[in-house]
């Protein structure tokens, strides 16, 4: 099909930031649209990404899908809690999601991922669809870890989680980063992380080993301004996180807006694969939910906070508002969109519920993946338990 590309720059798209848009002529879409981000910041680095980002027409439409999918998700996880369906912990995502879909859309095949315990969108960007996630959250066999790990733990290929220990993913992300260097696969680790463990020591030991290794690991700081009870700025004498790394090069980018997470990630991802060694970035966003359900997130901020931010940089608003005023989709497709998405997670809800939990006896198997022990250690009070290999212990 001959595409006759037409430029129109109207005045009012650049009133609204919209750099330039693309249109087929055939039919009434855009094919692509401009736009200029806010700038980036930059540590010890003489350029940055482009502060101009283009999208097309398929890549907002996927974009779009997978914001709204995790945010829909998020909303089923956090009915299920309060249902007392899923139980234990439950970290929810919602209002940092253009942090991971902006950072998946620039992944490699070859490239990985590490998270702290805020999973269950990763876990979905990963390739497990919503019933993988909910069915894991609500201890079914189903799930992705097959109901054993719940909300903090689930994993799927290329993504090691899923992590509770604040602070872990950096050295765990060092370590597969590591592994990427080691067999020359050319890929690259995100070690993701959130500002209340930015001044872990953990963190500035493997800053440490990468720069002198020169290990293509990229340390996100998902600064969302809170950590467990507290602000950044009582918790930390610099929220300055992208310069954190010293020798290391730094990036800020706003983390509401998906498409400038995605151009700094592509940055990051070629200057880590250019030998140069890590990075860190720092995404600067906002979670609408506490830190946990078990945290109303409204004893160290005010509900008028959540409430404005949600009003004026909802990540999910702001990209839908682009990609309608830049003629690139129809009020009408995203309706239908939004509507397969709801059935999606509502059919994704009753099949986590209906699901069953795994027997008793595959609760101590598939520990390792291939055992050079006959018995598992360590086990209190001891009652001598048998490896023995059921799996897949990840439902990929
Ligand atoms: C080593 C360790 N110390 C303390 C905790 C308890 N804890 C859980 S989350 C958290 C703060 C996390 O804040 P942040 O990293 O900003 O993540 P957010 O909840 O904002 O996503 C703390 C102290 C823990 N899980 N691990
Ligand atoms: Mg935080």
């Amino acid at each position: 099909m001959m595409v006759n590309c037409v430029r129109i720059i109207s005045r009012e798209a650049s009133r609204r930031n919209i750099f330039s848009i693309f249109s087929t002529g055939r039919n009434n879409y855009a094919t692509e649209a401009s736009y200029e981000t806010k700038p980036f910041r930059l540590h010890k680095l003489e350029s940055g990404p482009s502060t101009k980002v283009t999208v097309t027409r398929d890549e907002a439409l996927d974009i779009y899908k997978k914001l709204h999918t995790i945010r829909r998700m998020e909303t089923a996880a956090g009915n299920l809690y309060k249902e007392k369906i899923v139980r234990g912990f439950c970290h929810l995502y919602s209002g940092q999601e253009a942090c991971a879909v902006g950072m998946q859309a620039a992944l490699r095949p070859q490239d990985s991922v590490i998270t702290a315990y805020r999973a269950h969108g990763w876990t979905y960007l990963m390739g497990i669809p919503p019933v993988g996630v909910l069915s894991e959250l609500t201890g079914r066999q189903g799930g992705c870890a097959r109901g054993k790990g719940g909300s903090m733990h689930m994993y799927s290929k290329n993504f090691y989680g899923g992590n509770g220990i604040v602070g872990a993913q950096a050295p765990l992300g060092a370590g597969i980063a590591f592994a990427h260097k080691y067999k020359g696969d050319g890929g690259v680790c995100l070690a993701l992380y959130g500002d209340g463990a930015a001044n872990q020591g953990q963190i500035f030991e493997v800053y440490n080993m990468c720069k002198l290794w020169d290990v293509p690991c990229i340390f996100i700081c998902e600064n969302n301004q809170y950590g467990m009870g507290t602000s950044a700025e009582r918790a930390s004498a610099n929220t300055e996180y992208y310069t954190r790394g010293d020798y290391i090069p730094g990036i800020w980018v706003d983390g509401m807006d998906v498409l400038a997470v995605r151009e700094a990630m592509r940055f990051a991802i070629g200057y880590c694969t250019s030998g140069k060694g890590p990075l860190v970035m720092e995404t600067m966003t906002y979670r609408y939910s506490g830190h946990s359900m078990s945290d109303p997130g409204t004893s160290y901020r005010t509900r008028e906070e959540i409430q404005e931010v949600r009003q004026t940089r909802d990540p999910l608003t702001s990209f839908k508002e682009r990609i309608l005023n830049s003629n690139l989709v129809t009020a009408d497709e995203l309706k239908e969109l939004e509507a397969q998405i709801r059935k999606t997670v509502d059919d994704a809800v009753k099949t986590a519920k209906a699901d069953k939990e795994i027997a008793d006896h595959e609760l101590s198997a598939d520990i390792y993946a291939e055992s050079l022990e006959s018995e598992i250690r360590n086990i209190t009070p001891f009652v001598p338990l048998k490896h023995s290999r059921i799996g897949p212990a990840v439902n990929i």
